[in-house]
């Protein structure tokens, strides 16, 4: 096999990067990994400087989450790796492949804590699927490989890879590896037909989409299936453009302020066919819908991972099957026991999304609804995490498979960093980002970021001066007792600007249309900065509201 000219690790890294199919890296970079920066200077990646680690991580977690393929990410050592480590958590939140590369001490300095060393085998263990450190330059075709297939493989996931600087410096002779194909888990025939005999016995069954390894293609099986079966389809929390919203059997969304006449039809469900989904504390209602450990309704749960399977949640029938190849086999069947409940369920959910017009100035739910018609299901909506996203959740829908960019996580700081990546995979899409005053304050910079790259996107500033959520909670747990939630904040139109972009101050709902439409025909990023009154402080409820014990719902990160 040793037939190959001597190479840089750096080099070979770049090259096993190339043939798994990478055209972009995001990332900062540094003195530990300068010999893989000189291998770029000849290669057809991209490498995509942000302004802090943590955009880059996000970058590279919203990349792999649009492609289905890993986003990468690569960083120096313990500061710009702690600093990219919320996007790496984020990635093992949504089930999203990545590979995370990480700079590292020399090997003759490892464990004397060199300047920035950092145990990274030992920081990332409970964050990434597989942690590892390359202690070997002719191993790293080896290793790279490993990484790509565990990222890609069972639920999809972040994988570390350490890289000693003179591991990369140093040549060693060795061939390239073949490229990855991640493992596929079909279902058995004899396993569908227990999914299609208790789904036929029963009353009032509901469909759970979400997880990872969705895909346009698994979209369409999975709306042809509830289609054809009359069976109502609702989404795991920030998974909601895996089925067409506009589907005769798309029955909303399970997030932190759910539809309270879904989150009934979940408890109410006699049969729950989950699929893909881990099922977490926001899907489940901080396990309240679906109880744990012994869900009362007959729970059959499609996963890839048998260690997903019987986790948390006593299926009644546990199928290991990867979404795809579950939604590509399984047969329709007759839906005539619960079509008009479906029906129902349909209707319940285009209640729910019909925003009414309230007291504000600025009115959040007339301006999501708007842009969303805009859209008409083009364009790539990307959420931070903040109260603000409870009217996005709400009012805006989506048609197709990817368009949503939001993380489970509750991540602020995600969504500028993720959008500049959505326009750098699709640049013929408007990317529109929602962020919160507090969120945007976390990651704005990488505006410049935007600039630098040409990706031209629509940033749209939720300013409540204040930090929503945990404002709303305070409220609701100590009445009128405001601490630590006010923020005084920069002009935002003025920081947009600064970092190469546009802005425009939108003050009044009747305002928004025509500066979305300039932003939309813009060149440059563009920022709207939306004023919205303190009071409003969720789709159903005010502050006044709260402290007079009336609460309405919830919505949180
Ligand atoms: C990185 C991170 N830090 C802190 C939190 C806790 N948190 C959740 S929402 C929130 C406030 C968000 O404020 P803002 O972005 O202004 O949105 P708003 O809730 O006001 O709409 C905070 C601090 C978090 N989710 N993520
Ligand atoms: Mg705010």
């Amino acid at each position: 096999m040793i037939d190959s000219p001597p190479r840089s690790g750096g080099r070979i890294l770049i090259d096993q990067l190339a043939l798994h199919g990478t055209e972009l890296i995001f990332g900062v970079p540094g003195e530990s990994y300068l010999a893989a920066l000189d291998a770029l200077h000849d290669s057809p990646i991209r490498f995509v400087n942000a302004r802090h680690e943590a955009g880059a991580a996000n970058m590279a977690e919203a990349d792999g989450k649009l492609t289905g393929r890993p986003g990468v990410c690569f960083v120096t050592r313990g500061p710009g790796a702690t600093h990219g480590s919320i996007g790496v958590h984020t990635a093992f939140a949504d089930s999203t492949p990545m590979i995370f590369l990480v700079g590292q001490v020399p090997r003759g300095h490892l464990g004397r804590e060199a300047l920035q060393e950092l145990d990274l085998r030992a920081t990332f263990a409970p964050l990434a699927k597989w942690a590892e450190q390359v202690e070997e330059t002719a191993r790293i075709p080896e290793l790279v490989r490993r990484a790509f297939a565990v990222a890609t493989s069972g639920r999809p996931g972040p994988v570390v890879l350490a890289l000693p600087e003179d591991v990369l410096a140093e040549e060693a002779a060795v061939a390239d590896a073949s490229p990855y194909t991640p493992a596929r888990v079909h279902p058995a025939v004899r396993e569908l037909s227990g999914v299609r005999e208790r789904l036929a016995r029963a009353s009032r069954p509901l469909v759970i989409v979400g997880g990872g390894g969705w895909s346009a293609e698994t979209a369409r099986h999975a709306q042809a299936f509830a289609e054809a079966s009359a069976l109502p389809v609702a989404c795991s929390f920030r998974c909601q453009d895996y089925i067409d919203n506009r589907s005769s059997s798309f029955a909303g969304h399970l997030t932190t302020a759910t539809n309270p006449a879904l989150a009934r039809r979940v408890r109410e469900a006699d049969v729950l066919l989950v699929v893909g989904d881990p099922l977490g504390d926001v899907t489940t209602g901080g396990y309240t819908l679906i109880e744990a450990p012994d869900p009362r309704q007959d729970l059959i749960h499609v996963h890839p991972d048998p260690l997903e399977l019987g986790r948390v949640f006593v299926p009644a029938i546990s199928l290991l099957s990867d979404s795809a190849a579950f939604f590509e086999a399984i047969e329709p069947l007759d839906g005539g026991a619960w079509a008009q409940d479906t029906a129902r369920a349909r209707a319940a959910q285009q209640a729910w999304s019909v925003p009414a017009p309230g007291p504000w100035q600025l009115d959040l739910g007339l301006v999501v609804r708007q842009a969303a018609e805009r859209l008409a299901g083009g364009g790539i909506v990307v959420g931070d995490a903040g109260n603000f996203s409870a009217w996005v959740s709400r009012y805006a829908d989506f048609h197709t498979y990817p368009s949503q960019l939001m993380p489970q996580s509750g991540a602020m700081g995600y969504a500028v960093p993720a959008a500049v990546a959505a326009k750098l995979r699709h640049p013929e899409r408007p990317v529109v980002c929602f962020v919160g005053d507090g969120g945007f304050q976390m990651s704005g910079l990488e505006l410049a970021t935007a600039a630098q790259e040409r990706a031209a996107i629509v940033v749209i500033v939720v300013n409540n001066a204040m930090y929503g959520t945990i404002r709303m909670h305070q409220e609701r747990r100590y009445p009128g007792r405001v601490v630590a939630t006010t923020l005084a904040n920069p002009d935002f139109v003025a920081l947009a600007r600064a970092c190469g972009g546009d802005g425009e101050l939108v003050e009044r709902t009747d305002q928004f249309m025509p500066a979305f439409e300039r932003a939309l025909a813009s060149d440059a990023s563009t920022l709207l900065e939306l004023r919205t009154a303190a009071e409003a402080i969720s789709p159903s409820e005010t502050i006044t509201s709260i402290r007079a014990g009336r609460s309405g719902g919830s919505a949180t990160g």
